[in-house]
């Protein structure tokens, strides 16, 4: 090993989420989850909690160990906004109580699926953040129930097959635009991000993390298992996310929406489509001209609208 790759291999080793990515993981190869988790943790850092419900992330954890080194709990889909509550009210009794010292205090960090962030967690997530509880909600949207076998969620992009969603033309819904909807509580902060754009996740990881009050990341994670194509493709497909506009990064603060990366020159649809099984039957055994069309119509209304209004 040349002393340079000794130097980034040692530096590697020491970060938070080294033990993520260690032997034995049980998580499949190329999980886009997995690689924005990764970067995250390195930026939160060790003195966090994760509130963890149901979903691919629980099987980081093998009771009774834990790959996060600070500290984990685990709970139903629905309620990791209510786990946050408790957690965050008995670190700030013990501050009070000057049972732990102000540099013992912890972050609490809500990790969840898509399925807990735009279904069945969101009534407790909307009650936190009415709160105003002080918490991080990291939401890795594979846009399925994955753990489960990659059933519709509320995620799920229109015309995606899935194992519920079978007929030659997809899921016939559309995928609810969480973003919007922690917006409209008017939280602390908001923002998408993706695994394979770590310096705009990066920034925004940095900025959530100075302050205080609910705030949502919600990182597309591009799901091998789920999606169908090559784990080798899976940073491939989260650029093919942003450069054909289907996955917007963009940042929601005081009131305002921020764009932080925007594709001038936008990729047709289809090459993102095209990469994912999920999508063969647009393609295969013949063209689907109509829904392809409404597709990239709907991703072109994004932007001209966005266009309109700057
Ligand atoms: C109330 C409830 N219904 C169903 C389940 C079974 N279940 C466990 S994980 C999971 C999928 C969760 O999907 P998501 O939040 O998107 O996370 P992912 O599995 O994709 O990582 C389901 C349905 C559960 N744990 N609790
Ligand atoms: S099913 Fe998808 S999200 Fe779950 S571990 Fe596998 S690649 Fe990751
Ligand atoms: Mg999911």
């Amino acid at each position: 090993m040349s002393e340079q790759a000794v130097k980034i291999y040692t530096r590697m080793k020491d970060l938070p989420s080294a033990r993520l990515l260690g032997a034995g993981t049980p998580m499949c190869a190329g999980c886009g989850g997995l690689m924005a988790l990764h970067e995250i943790y390195d930026i939160l850092g060790e003195k966090t909690v994760f509130v963890n419900a149901a979903g691919c992330m629980t099987l980081l954890t093998v009771y009774p160990f834990t790959p996060f080194r600070g500290s984990w709990l685990y709970t139903s889909m629905s309620s990791a906004p209510a786990g946050a509550q408790g957690v965050r009210d008995a670190l700030d009794i013990l501050l009070a109580r000057q049972r732990i010292k102000p540099e013992e205090n912890l972050d609490v960090v809500v990790l969840t699926g898509d399925g807990a962030a735009y279904g069945m967690g969101l009534s407790s997530t909307s009650s936190a953040i009415e709160r105003g509880l002080d918490f991080l909600y990291l939401c890795y949207d594979n846009e399925g129930y994955g753990n489960t076998g990659q059933q519709t969620s509320a995620a799920t992009p229109h015309g995606a097959r899935t194992s519920t969603s079978t007929g030659a033309r997809g899921f016939g819904g559309f995928k609810k635009d969480l973003f919007a909807i922690w917006a409209a509580h008017r939280p602390a902060y908001v923002a998408t991000v993706i695994g394979s754009e770590p310096l705009d996740l990066a920034r925004k990881i940095e900025k959530a993390k100075s302050m205080k009050g609910p705030r949502l990341i919600i990182a597309l994670s591009p799901c091998p298992t789920g999606w169908d194509f090559d784990p080798m493709e899976s940073a491939e497909i989260g650029h093919l996310a942003v450069k054909t506009g289907v996955w917007p990064l963009k940042e929601y603060e005081n009131g305002v929406v921020t764009h932080t990366k925007i594709p001038r020159e936008r990729l047709p649809v289809e090459d993102y489509l095209k990469k994912q099984g999920r999508f063969a039957h647009l393609f295969q055994p013949q063209r689907n001209e109509a829904l392809i069309s409404e597709i990239q119509a709907r991703v072109d209304a994004y932007w001209a609208e966005l266009e309109r209004a700057s």
